[in-house]
């Protein structure tokens, strides 16, 4: 009965002409696998040419700051960018032309945030990764129209993690994203300032702000001419902002803080040389241990700290390559200079676990991901700003189980976010997570047909999103709302 009704819903979308013919037989020995290709038309990235010096974001200077508390102003503007040459492209950015500075905050601190929108459109102030209440959370209730400015405050009561902010308007992620709305907020701790790892930002703690984008002929950022329902590509990467990058670095070990801010495209990440590099954070914070790995995935709004050994390098440049082969970054290497006594980041970096109890604990929150383009859906539902899907008590762990439903057409990949938390990875597919999944994690990236289990906790009140980060898909209503009290 169910592949009857698969193929008379391909028949009438009309996207496989030849299959139309197909009994329900034929179809079970179709080679599904080009057909995920035209589910996801994700746009060919061209290599960075290396022309262009990478350059940091600016870390945001407090208005206000003593040993308990800080405070901040983040203005949402429009700016004017020259990132080619000679041309003037229309941008977003925060306090300045394009993207936004690293916001700085330790744990435990009281943080001010004075939150001006200075666009001419609505906007919302999302803070990624952040456990905070719901109602500074920054969702799509909490929109500020132009002019408008609001004051929030929260304490960070999380560990050290490379967390980030962005817009969250209804149906105008996408569109904010996409113009230049996207910043890193890192907390530190007593843990990370005593760790003997590359902490010294701009030198060999590097943020990498990874985002694809495609340009108009005379090189602007029209959204609504290039955007793709089921998220936007583009052929030109930027990192940090910049096109063509390219790094100039002492022969050391660095640090790469890698965010992948793009509205959808997965990065796969290795370097020319082949050589081995630690991973020491996911989303959340600190592994319990680096990972020792030759390639690295990033979805989505996903972030990965590595520690790249330079000095193990033989020739002057060593280039970060994607899977397709596409030059990421070539990196050009000066003269040694020892930053660390070991080379190999031994100790310990964190303690997580999950408890017996919480692995054995019955799941109690089902979510299924399906569709695709405007037909996405969570559970078959689509947003509703005035629905509350699911509730949670604060402080209490939950099994969620989140399933990518794969469908006649293969499916595609979804990077599913919860909000005000970050959550464990119990199994994938009833398989322990791989390593690089086992620390703290916001977003987890699943193919089609794929289930995890996750342990969540809120430490903190309110109603939170929980949403497909692909940002198309967000902005179709591939969300949900959760309260927590
Ligand atoms: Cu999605």
């Amino acid at each position: 009965m169910r592949k009857i009704a698969l193929a008379s819903i391909i028949v009438s979308l009309g996207l496989l002409g030849a299959c139309s013919q197909g009994t329900s037989n034929d179809m079970k020995g179709m080679d599904h696998s080009s057909m995920d290709m035209s589910h996801e038309s994700v746009t060919e990235l061209k290599s960075s040419l290396g022309k262009n010096e990478l350059s940091f974001p600016k870390i945001l200077k407090p208005d206000r700051e003593d040993n308990k508390s800080i405070s901040y102003t983040i203005r949402a503007q429009q700016g004017i960018s020259e990132i080619f040459d000679g041309i003037k492209t229309k941008t977003y950015g925060y306090n300045g032309d394009f993207l936004g500075p690293v916001i700085r905050v330790e744990k435990g601190m009281k943080v001010t945030i004075h939150l001006v929108n200075d666009l001419k459109e609505d906007t919302t102030f999302h803070w990624h990764g952040l456990e905070v209440p719901g109602n500074v959370d920054g969702g799509p209730h909490k929109v500020l129209k132009p002019g408008e400015s609001e004051t929030i405050q929260f304490i960070v009561k999380q560990n050290a993690a490379t967390l980030w902010f962005h817009p969250h308007p209804m149906h105008e992620t996408g569109n904010q994203v996409f113009k230049g709305l996207a910043g890193l907020l890192y907390i530190d701790d007593k843990n990370s300032e005593k760790l003997d790892i590359p902490k010294t930002y701009g030198k060999d703690d590097l943020p990498i702000i990874l985002q694809d984008k495609i340009f108009t002929d005379d090189k602007q950022l029209d959204y609504d001419k290039v955007m793709n329902e089921d998220g936007t590509t583009g052929d030109t990467l930027l990192i940090n902002g910049v096109v063509d990058p390219k790094l100039t670095l002492d022969r050391k070990k660095v640090r790469l803080r890698i965010l992948n801010g793009s509205n959808m495209r997965n990065y796969k990440l290795h370097f020319d040389n082949n050589m081995e590099f630690q991973q020491i954070a996911s989303d959340g914070g600190f592994l319990n241990k680096a990972n020792t790995t030759k390639e690295i995935a990033v979805a989505p709004s996903e972030r990965v700290e590595v520690i790249a050994d330079l000095t193990k390098v033989k020739g002057d440049v060593v280039t970060l390559i994607n899977e397709d082969n596409t030059t990421i970054l070539p990196i050009h290497l000066k003269e040694s200079t020892n930053n660390s006594k070991t080379t190999e980041t031994a100790m310990a970096l964190n303690n997580l676990e999950i408890s017996t109890e919480v692995k054995n604990k019955k799941v109690t929150k089902t979510i299924k991901l399906a569709g695709m383009g405007k037909d996405v859906t969570i559970n078959n539902k689509k947003f509703d700003p005035n629905r509350i899907d699911f509730t949670q008590k604060q402080n209490e762990t939950e099994v969620w189980e989140i399933e990518n439903m794969k469908d006649s057409m293969g499916g595609m990949n979804h990077p599913f976010h919860i909000h005000g938390t970050q959550f464990q990875v119990i199994s994938i597919d009833g398989k322990e997570p791989p390593e690089n999944l086992s620390g703290l994690k916001d977003t987890i990236s699943l193919k089609p047909g794929q289930k995890a289990k996750i342990a969540v906790k809120f430490t903190e009140k309110g109603v939170y999103m929980f949403h497909c980060h692909i940002l198309e898909h967000e902005d179709n209503g591939m969300m949900g709302q959760i309260k927590v009290d």
